[in-house]
């Protein structure tokens, strides 16, 4: 997440944080990727027939006072967003979308091996054991759309993830909104959400970030550095002189608009040409050309409407 301003801490009380303390093990069992799990959410009982969902709210970030001019997100305030590892080591965001499914890119997942998957929920400063209570879920099966890459680099990068154990969806773990069909979302905000890199060449970051960039025609997309790399099933994000962007790390992660107060996930952090370079905004899988593959790819599942 590169993006000019500044990030500010606050103190907030949330009920998921129980420490803010950091100390010396946090810190090393951070550097070499070791999260302990406090596995403190409850686990739902497996459902596979939606019409036994309970009812529930989507897209609805936790509400806290906002840091003026900042980019760090609150702690938990999009409860959706989850951390993938693998062997234990983030390296891609992905999206809760309803109590047993992740939505993220395809190329998060491509040649991967399930075993070594996992997801983790409610992070927010990765480098410490303590200050939220995360919980992890392993992956049963990687679903990559089958025309990743036809018809251009990058094209349909989609997949869904099925968690081993169905999650509840309660007031605290909620799924973001999927985007209505048809729309283009040109001229609107949308906010990426990751714990990617910085700077072009920097670091992954240890604390979630958020970066607010304009959704742009694909017409114009076309006219940018990009021209006919852009394909209709892609979305792109970004001021014309650059300077805030998605990065390397924010892959898979979600780029949302807001709806009222719910947040729907019109694109999946995708790919770009650098980070935050002029000419070159960040592009996103369009999620709203892919409902039906999703929704018929989760038949399962219960999802929460507004
Ligand atoms: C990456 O390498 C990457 N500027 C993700 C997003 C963007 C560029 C690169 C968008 O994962």
């Amino acid at each position: 997440m590169e993006s000019e301003g500044t990030s500010a801490e606050v103190d907030i009380s949330n009920p998921l944080v129980h420490s803010t303390n950091k100390n010396i093990i946090d810190w090393v069992l951070g550097t070499i990727g070791f999260k302990p799990d406090n596995n403190q959410l409850p686990v739902a009982p497996e459902t596979s027939d939606p019409s036994q969902c309970s009812k529930c709210v989507c897209g609805l970030a936790l509400q806290h006072k906002r840091i003026v001019g900042g980019v760090e997100t609150l702690v938990n305030e999009y409860p959706w967003m989850v951390a993938l590892q693998y062997n234990n080591r983030f390296y891609c965001g992905a999206s809760l979308i309803n109590n047993k499914y992740l939505l993220t890119a395809a190329h998060c997942v491509q040649g991967f091996n399930a075993d070594r998957l996992s997801a983790v929920f409610f992070d927010h400063d990765r480098s410490s054991s303590y200050e939220t209570a995360t919980f992890t879920r392993r992956i049963r099966g990687i679903f990559k759309h089958n025309s990743y890459g036809n018809g251009g680099n990058y094209n349909n990068d989609i997949a869904l993830l099925k968690l081993d154990q169905d999650v509840s969806l309660d007031a605290m773990t909620r799924p973001v909104c999927l985007p209505s069909t048809g729309k283009s979302f040109t001229g609107l905000n949308g906010i990426a959400v990751g714990w990617g890199a910085t700077s072009e060449h920097g670091q992954v970051a240890m604390k979630l970030r958020e970066v607010t960039v304009p959704i742009m025609s694909n017409r114009d997309c076309k006219k940018t550095g990009y021209n006919n790399r852009i394909t209709d099933n892609m979305l792109c994000a970004g001021f014309p002189d650059g300077k805030k962007d998605s990065c390397q790390g924010d892959s898979g992660g979600p780029l949302h608009i807001i709806n009222g107060s719910f947040h729907a996930i019109v694109g999946i952090v995708s790919w770009g040409e650098g980070c935050a370079q002029p000419n070159y905004p960040g592009v996103y899988s369009r999620v709203n050309r892919y409902i039906t593959w999703i929704m018929s790819n989760t038949k399962d599942a219960c999802y929460c409407k507004n």
